[in-house]
């Protein structure tokens, strides 16, 4: 879609809208209590996601592209990110369910004749190939992975569906050796890539080794029995520090009984399924895992160069829902097993890079030499820093449309509500 031609462009931002925004209203389907609730200090109530992807696409696409005049200004600053943080959200002023449903269609309805009226091939960068549509669009599928991840914090069965997935196969090698050798990362061709992916620049590596697969839960099993976690040998000190201070045993959502673990799963328990990738683990445990291993994470140069330079790794063909690479836009509610995916490989073999979960890397969320700041520095450049681990390839709750291998999320290293796991890496000897 970001790289479809001018014929039918309007058509396919249109159908993408739809689509976006029948995920957000099925994701807050659901009664008043369960929406203006905080499940989780950590997040919003997802009354506010919802109202907040209105609001920016009532700034971004209105106000800054159609000219058109604040709907709602006195509302503005309640679902400003950087004003409130995500635990004060539930004492805010906040519109009700129906007043925000109400708002955010409202925004909707003149978006459409914006998106009408504009001229895509404009230079102006952000009417350009529709790059403020993809802006909006990303963005509020980005808060459709951050309601699913309120909606399994908040423990409540019913809401989230799940689907058929692709059984796993057995694992070939294990690792995949990658040639030294410069290659191009990041990208400049894009259309709809952040800031944050620009410009491409050329980066030589050293040969190294990365996994084939994300870590399995049966993987991860063993560096929990073979006490893991009770071995600071393994730990960075502060990760030692936050696992000892909060009681961390094992990957949020699970619990032993006797001999089996089990996890909770939007609501429902079910035991820990052995060959998935394991997720809602923080980067202390994936690197402490690693370093148990004897292995570390990849840089992300290292896991984008394992992908093969396009734009996917199994080429450029675009995800689609119900492709057959990759495990993204919600199709099941899990992760899919190793080995689901053979036709998603890169050209060296690496599977599941992208979907499934995300996957923490060893790098600092900083800029790429010649970044330029576009369109907003809060996007990304008020992250910049030694404050913030990457995480790359999206999850199986992240949408086609926002996830490419080019494409850089960050977070906390302490956070594990998100979808995240993680795949090893080595240097050559
Ligand atoms: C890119 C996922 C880190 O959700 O916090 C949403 C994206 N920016 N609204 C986030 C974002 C503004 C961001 N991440
Ligand atoms: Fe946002």
């Amino acid at each position: 879609l970001a790289n479809a031609g001018p014929t039918g462009l309007k058509e396919r931002i249109a159908a993408e809208l739809a689509a976006v925004r029948e995920r957000s209203l099925a994701y807050t389907d659901a009664d008043d209590d369960m929406l203006v609730r905080q499940h989780s200090p950590l997040m919003s109530p997802l009354v506010w996601d919802l109202a907040h992807v209105g609001n920016y696409e009532e700034l971004w696409v209105l106000r800054e592209v159609g000219g058109i005049e604040p709907l709602r200004p006195e509302i503005d600053h309640l679902y400003d990110a950087f004003k409130h943080p995500r635990k004060d959200r539930p004492s805010l002023p906040l519109l009700g369910p129906a007043e925000a449903r109400k708002y955010i269609s409202g925004v909707r309805g003149r978006v459409l004749d914006v998106l009408d009226q504009v001229d895509l091939a404009a230079p102006d960068p952000l009417r350009s190939g529709g790059y403020v549509f993809g802006l909006v669009l990303q963005h509020e599928h980005q808060h459709d992975e951050t309601m699913l991840a309120t909606l399994q914090l908040s423990r409540r069965p019913g809401l989230v569906r799940d689907g058929e997935l692709p059984p796993g196969r057995p694992a070939a090698e294990p690792e995949v050796h990658i040639p030294a050798g410069v290659f191009t990362m990041g990208t400049d061709t894009v259309a709809w890539a952040y800031d944050n992916e620009r410009p491409a620049h050329r980066i030589y590596l050293p040969g190294y080794w990365i996994d084939r697969r994300p870590v399995t839960n049966v993987a991860y099993l063993e560096f929990v029995e073979d006490g893991g976690y009770r071995d600071p040998r393994w730990w960075l000190p502060q990760g030692w520090e936050w696992a000892e201070r909060n009681g961390v045993e094992a990957p949020l959502y699970w619990t032993r009984d006797g001999d089996t673990w089990w996890r909770v799963r939007f609501g429902r328990e079910e035991p820990v399924p052995l060959d998935e990738p394991v997720q809602h683990v923080s980067w202390y445990e994936a690197d402490a895992y690693a370093r148990w291993a004897g292995k570390r994470l990849p840089t992300e140069a290292e896991w984008e160069k394992a992908c093969g330079g396009r734009t996917y790794p199994w080429g450029e063909a675009d995800p689609g829902h119900l492709g057959r690479w990759a495990n993204l836009g919600h199709r099941a509610a899990r992760p899919a097993p190793a080995g689901a995916f053979p036709d998603g490989a890169s050209p060296y073999g690496v599977e599941q890079l992208i979907g499934d979960v995300w996957e923490w890397t060893d790098s600092w969320f900083q800029p790429y030499p010649g970044y330029r700041c576009f369109p907003y520095e809060e996007y990304s450049k008020v992250f910049f820093g030694e404050t913030y681990r990457v995480l790359r390839g999206g999850s199986w709750a992240t949408h086609p449309s926002a996830v490419r291998t080019t494409f850089r999320n960050w977070d906390y290293p302490i956070r594990r509500q998100i979808f995240a796991g993680f795949r090893c890496a080595r240097s050559e000897e």
